[in-house]
């Protein structure tokens, strides 16, 4: 079994036993530009998606100088001509999203799971790549069915990185309780690979996944959260490399650990010293939900510290129901070259009149010593767009990216339990979007914007919004 894997980088491992240097990363597109993982009509800025897994659907937003918004965008379903598969209620497509430039044509292209899409003979769930273009989405998909052996939901999370040092991304997925991956090149249907050491526990459900230089600074390690047959949290990690995929891997957390999370994570280097860094969130731990942070090291991580509303520098106060650490995200807001973290609290009472589950974000700034110097912002954010109302669940998914190219990340957050609309066209919990820009002081408020699902067509079913259905459940 240990071939098979090993066959992968057979060509790197000859070339470098030949004396041939490697290309380094980045160096196949030295000629022209280097291909963002989300730029997806390769105008040099990356675009932020969106993904609405009630409504089927994922929409593109293209960055520009002007950041993203309402004119400039495109919406992607299996009703998207050359995009394989038949939109079906439960489908959940747009579930998960990532995105690389998966057939090196130095556009991004979209990968979307649909974890709950059923496929005759197989358990289900699906992941779709959706070709990136200089016009959008016009050259349609592939799509990958779950392997035969798989526990159901394949592609919860996908992530698409180099897994054994090749220089060559390759796509990993998860299912209920497994992790495949494919070989170099566009992935085939029908040829997953699972873990040659299988060190995941019986009846895990697995619900999220990430990768990042956490152990080493040039391989990958991946971080898999989910829940324990028995309900526990569940949080591991697998380093990558060119053999025995699993062989390396451990539980950082579970059960009833603070630090153990079910499903919010995110890397990057927040103190600077080169390593990714790892965010996690536990929105049922402590009073009202934490964070926590484990640093990256040469081969390990650095124990948790953790974060709660009560914490020094982290504005507000912990209380029940808070739901602090329901999302977290990564990225440099500030431009200082460390990542900073933000930090959704969806179940935070905001605003002058207090509304309950209002949400509200936290974003916390990167520091050698730690995270530090945070502020919040919700919907009665002065020129924030919108009123918090009770259940809007501000900050229920959050995601950091430059959009506008500044060298700042922006602030993306969802609301999954906004309400749209008025009258017959009223729609409960079908959530919103907001983009807050970044700035050398942090997340500032002129020129944030607001849109929803109407605003591109996008419509979900009577009673198919809400949290982990809306718009916005996902953003990459
Ligand atoms: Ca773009
Ligand atoms: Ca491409
Ligand atoms: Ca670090
Ligand atoms: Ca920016």
């Amino acid at each position: 079994m240990r071939a098979r894997n090993l066959a992968v980088t057979a060509i790197a491992v000859a070339l470098a036993a030949g004396g041939v240097t490697l290309p380094l990363a980045g160096t196949a597109a030295a000629a022209g530009t280097t291909v963002r993982k989300d730029d997806f009509n390769g105008d040099g800025y990356r675009d932020l998606a969106i993904g609405t897994p009630g409504a089927n659907s994922v929409t593109v937003t293209y960055g520009s100088a002007a950041g993203v918004g309402t004119s400039r965008a495109t919406t992607v379903s299996q009703s998207t001509a050359g995009v394989p598969g038949v939109t079906e209620q439960g489908d959940e497509f747009g579930e998960s999203v990532t995105s690389g430039d998966v057939n090196s044509d130095g556009y991004a292209d979209l990968v979307v799971g649909a974890p709950g899409e059923k496929t005759p003979g197989t358990s289900g769930g699906t992941v779709t790549i959706v070709w990136g273009g200089r016009n959008g989405f016009k050259k349609g998909g592939t799509t990958l069915t779950a392997p035969a052996d798989s526990e159901r939901r394949f592609g919860e999370a996908a992530v698409f990185v180099d897994i054994d040092g090749d220089e060559t991304a390759n796509l990993a997925v998860i299912s209920g309780d497994s992790w495949w991956f494919y070989a170099d090149g566009v992935p085939q249907d029908g040829r997953a690979i699972g873990l040659e050491t299988d060190f995941l526990p019986e009846g895990v459900r697995l619900d999220s996944m990430t990768a990042g230089h956490l152990t080493s600074k040039d391989g990958y390690t991946f971080v898999l959260t989910g829940e324990r047959a028995d309900g526990g949290a569940y949080t591991a990690y697998i380093k990558g490399g060119a053999g025995d995929l699993g062989y390396w891997s451990g539980v950082l957390a579970e059960g009833g650990d603070p630090s153990a999370s079910r499903d919010p994570l995110a890397v990057g280097d927040v103190n600077g010293d080169g390593y990714d860094d790892l965010v996690t969130g536990n929105p049922n731990a402590a009073k009202g939900g934490a964070i926590s942070v484990r640093y990256g090291a040469d081969a390990k991580l650095g124990a948790p510290v953790t974060y709660t509303q009560d914490s020094a520098g982290v504005p507000g106060n912990g209380e029940d129901g808070d739901r602090f650490g329901w999302s977290v995200a990564t990225g440099d807001v500030t431009g200082d070259g460390l990542a900073d973290v933000a930090v959704g609290a969806p179940g935070e009472t905001s605003g002058a009149a207090g509304a309950r589950g209002a949400g509200s974000v936290v974003v916390l700034k990167g520091g050698p010593r730690g995270l530090r110097d945070g502020s919040a912002s919700h919907q009665d954010t002065p020129r924030v767009p919108g009123v918090g109302e009770d259940g809007d669940a501000f900050g229920s998914n959050v995601r950091l990216k430059d959009v506008d190219k500044d060298g700042k990340a922006d602030l993306a957050t969802g609301a999954g339990g906004e309400d749209i609309g008025s009258g017959a066209d009223a729609r409960r919990d079908a959530g919103a979007v907001w983009v807050l820009r970044g700035s050398s002081a942090g997340v500032t408020t002129p020129r944030a914007t607001s849109f929803n699902g109407s605003d591109f067509g996008v419509r979900l079913p009577a009673g198919a919004g809400g949290l982990g259905k809306a718009f916005g459940e996902s953003l990459r």
